[in-house]
């Protein structure tokens, strides 16, 4: 039979982030996030709506004013801040080693600005990591994914404001500082180009608050600040806790061109080179020309000290999250569209999609593998890979996922055939879901992504009880092979 090796400290685990699992919006001190005001609302939604991307000041209002009346707030997540023991019991049986969550930013500091950190906030984290630790299972965190506290995008200007920037410090710091001995592993922000794609989930900034500024510099200047925040952190980490390590993060689609036309292969080019850019940066530390030169086009301000920060503090690993890939080409016109994780672009007849309209490429995690060792040379990690699907219970509490195990083994297939052929150092493999949760992009519930299923629909109607998957059960076995894996 033949055998693939993966190396003996391998991480296998499962990643989720703080603002899609955790719930209690307003527990234990806790401030209204920007997730917070993320609803799922099915007219506007098949209206074409992304509630991510496209939400108002007025909506945000009418977020809060229906949150303190109604308490659907608790719609937001799948409980994890009280059932955190026994998800974890659970999933530590399958055999993981590695668990990727964020830390909520308003757990921490409620409006951003406070004097002094919210305990309690710390203690959940605490306790969390404790948890964690009993099974030998390491923590790899996020200090910002898609969530900060409100108050910073409605009394300050969110990412684009410097004084958001230092109060970001302010938190990553204190955080660091309290839990440096139970977490090694750090990731300054969740996939960080995804402020092009949804500037608002990633970085709180909302269009009608800036009337009189072009919107694009306000992206592009939000981040900056981002990137600043970012090596500011590696740097503080570095110089104070030298065990300690610290990665990049960006959203990986593989982008082919459509056909062998020159045209439509530089546009692949081209968008590829649009999310590489973010990597660049955090690991070589320089902006890319083309990028820079956007930048004084828009007038973004940067300063000499602030490209120094960056230069001389890059990450240690690259992690990046892989689901699906598109095509593209010059001229769209009579081409089938579909997306990918957000991107755009065009459907590609040799691969299948799944419910959510995601083509499923295995081979492209493979290319990436290969892309991105040879750009940069550093340890890779796959920190999200995984199937978002509508999944059925049945009767007897059984939930049938073959496609979502068929998804998983063709990815970590092709994942082993490049650590044994092409000659990449990959750190490990965390699968995105663990539990159910709610989906970034749509705010739905039945895009399900986890190994164990939660009784919950898209308008927080559902008991929250757990059941097994099938593909939980095909997790366990897989991970029971240990570095041997037939
Ligand atoms: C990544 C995000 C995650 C997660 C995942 C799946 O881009 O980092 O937060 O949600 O995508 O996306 P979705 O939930 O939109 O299906």
């Amino acid at each position: 039979m033949k055998y693939y090796h993966v190396p003996q400290d391998f991480r296998w685990g499962v990643a989720t982030a703080a603002n899609q699992v955790e719930g209690a919006w307003n527990e234990d001190g806790k401030g209204l996030s920007i997730a917070d005001c993320e609803r799922y609302d099915p007219k506007k939604a098949k209206a074409g709506y992304k509630v991510a991307n496209d939400i108002t000041s007025s909506e945000i209002q009418k977020a809060i004013k229906d949150k303190k009346s109604d308490g659907w707030g608790k719609r937001h997540g799948v409980n994890f801040y009280h059932t955190y023991p026994e998800d974890i019991k659970k999933l530590a049986a399958t055999g993981i080693n590695t668990f990727r969550t964020s830390i909520a930013w308003s757990r921490i500091f409620p409006n951003g600005d406070d004097p002094e950190p919210n305990e309690k906030g710390l203690k959940f984290y605490d306790n969390l990591f404790d948890e964690l630790h009993k099974y030998n299972i390491e923590p790899i965190i996020t200090l910002s994914h898609y969530e900060m506290p409100l108050n910073l995008v409605l009394n300050y200007d969110a990412w684009y404001d410097p004084k958001v920037r230092d109060y970001f410090m302010r938190f990553a710091k204190i955080v660091v500082d309290h839990f440096h001995k139970k977490v090694k592993y750090w990731i300054p922000i969740n996939e960080i180009d995804s402020i092009l794609r949804h500037p608002f989930s990633s970085a709180g900034l909302v269009k009608d608050r800036f009337p009189n500024k072009n919107f694009e510099k306000v992206i592009y200047q939000a981040m900056h600040n981002q990137f600043v925040a970012a090596a500011l952190i590696t740097k503080y980490i570095h110089e104070n806790y030298t065990d300690l390590v610290v990665g990049s993060m960006i959203t990986s689609t593989m982008v082919y061109p459509y056909n062998s036309d020159p045209r439509n292969s530089l546009k692949s080019v081209q968008v590829m080179r649009e999310s590489y850019n973010f990597s660049d940066i955090q690991i070589r530390g320089n902006y890319p020309l083309n990028l820079l030169s956007k930048l004084k086009k828009l007038n973004v301000k940067i300063t000499e000290k602030e490209l120094k920060v960056i230069r001389d503090n890059t990450a240690d690993f690259v992690a990046f999250s892989y689901y699906s890939s598109i095509c593209t080409a010059f001229d769209t016109i009579g081409l089938k569209i579909t997306k990918a994780n957000r991107t755009e672009g065009v459907y590609n007849k040799y691969l299948p999609t799944s419910d959510w309209g995601w083509q499923i490429d295995p081979v492209g995690l493979r290319i990436i593998l290969i892309n991105l060792y040879d750009r940069y040379q550093k340890p890779l990690f796959i920190v999200e890979n995984g199937l978002g699907a509508k999944d059925s219970l049945t009767e007897s509490g059984k939930v049938h996922d073959d496609y979502r195990i068929d998804y998983l083994r063709k990815h970590i297939r092709q994942m082993l055939i490049s650590l044994e052929n092409d000659g990449i150092e990959l750190m490990g493999y965390c699968m995105w879901g663990m539990t159910d949760m709610i989906s970034a992009s749509t705010t739905q519930m039945s895009k399900r992504y986890g190994l164990i299923y939660v009784d919950l629909d898209d308008l927080g109607n559902g008991s929250y009880r757990r059941y097994l998957k099938d593909s939980y059960f095909w997790y366990q076995k897989l991970l029971s092979f240990g570095d041997k894996i037939p």
